[in-house]
């Protein structure tokens, strides 16, 4: 298994497509070997630099995303894209819309895109987005790019597993709203207004940046609102050069080793906690459990079930 997982990594650290798509799936799935694989190219990432764009449904962040890619191909850089789609319930498999629509990138050698599912648990999912970033990390990328849909959560783990978060609002009324709700307005470092061509987008401009004005922030970096039409590439050359002043920002003063940091320590608790979580399901946990849910009679809290499920546990931790 070791020698099979150590071919893996010198074929990922050579950039070859194949061995990064099967590392993917490794630690995606997380087959024999992937915490070998990923201690393995662990000395080798740190380059790369992850962005999130991420907005609601059909807002254009895969257009805009296929004009930021080829502008940072224009200038050079290898990009990778995790695009993160809701599994769907029925077929438990991603939406592949996004990849076929970004078939011109697809013959790039330069480019390398990848759907995540967003199966699994929530605190798992950033950890998840950073691991498959760090293969394309270890593999030569300069810049991944994560796109996300907007549902909530799983925006806020994205932006966990990235350094520059761009959210994408369009001119419709209720999406500050939403976005004020769902905790969006902390997340993003920067703003674009996309669908700029469409009325009302003076009108979202001014409101936002209202709504970002009210808003008390103790840190020095101040998002700001650019209009995009990504269709028709407008904006996009501006943006880059936001996200070029973003990264600036990230780079003086360590606030981006402070967010990398801050990454890590999370992905090591999350590792703990899924680890502790693991063991703790054995065979007669799960029967009790079962039991309790079954029985009519026992009327016991679920505190209180937790606390005697638990009673072995941190008896080992006194
Ligand atoms: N009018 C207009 N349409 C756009 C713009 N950007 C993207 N679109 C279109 O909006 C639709 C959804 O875009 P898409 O990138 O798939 O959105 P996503 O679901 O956020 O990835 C597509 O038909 C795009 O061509 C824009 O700035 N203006
Ligand atoms: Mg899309």
């Amino acid at each position: 298994m070791s020698k099979i997982i150590d071919e893996l990594t010198k074929g990922i650290l050579e950039g070859n497509r194949n061995a990064i798509a099967r590392a993917m799936t490794t630690i995606e799935n997380e087959e024999d070997g992937y915490v070998r694989l990923l201690s393995n190219i662990y000395e080798r990432i740190g380059r790369a630099y992850r962005i999130g764009i991420t907005g609601p449904p059909g807002s254009g962040k895969s257009t805009l995303t296929n004009h930021l890619t080829k502008i940072l191909r224009k200038e050079g850089f290898k990009v990778g894209i995790i695009a993160v789609d809701p599994t769907s319930p029925f077929t438990g498999g991603a939406i592949l819309g996004d990849r076929i629509r970004m078939h011109d990138l697809a013959l790039d050698k330069g480019v390398y895109i990848r759907s995540m599912a967003t199966r699994g648990s929530s605190g798992g999912l950033a950890r998840q987005a950073t691991e498959l970033a760090d293969v394309l990390d270890a593999a030569g990328y300069d810049y991944v790019i994560y796109e996300t849909v907007g549902v909530g959560q799983v925006e806020l783990d994205i932006a966990e597993a990235a350094d520059t978060t761009i959210v994408l609002l369009v001119p419709e009324s209720g999406d500050i709203i939403q976005s004020l709700k769902s905790g969006l307005m902390e997340i993003a470092d920067i703003f674009v207004l996309n669908k700029s061509d469409r009325p009302g987008a003076e009108r979202m401009q001014k409101d936002l940046e209202y709504a970002l004005h009210l808003r008390e922030s103790d840190h020095d970096w101040h998002p700001k609102v650019y209009q995009t039409v990504a269709n028709q590439g407008k904006g996009t050359e501006e943006l880059w050069t936001e996200m070029k002043n973003h990264r600036s920002y990230l780079d003086s003063e360590n606030h981006l080793v402070n967010k990398r940091d801050r990454r890590l320590k999370n992905r090591i608790e999350t590792v703990i906690r899924q680890r502790i979580e693991f063991h703790f399901w054995d065979d007669k946990r799960k029967k009790i459990l079962k039991n309790y849910l079954e029985s009519e009679k026992e009327k016991l809290s679920p505190y209180l079930l937790a606390e005697k499920m638990l009673e072995k546990l941190l008896k080992t931790f006194k």
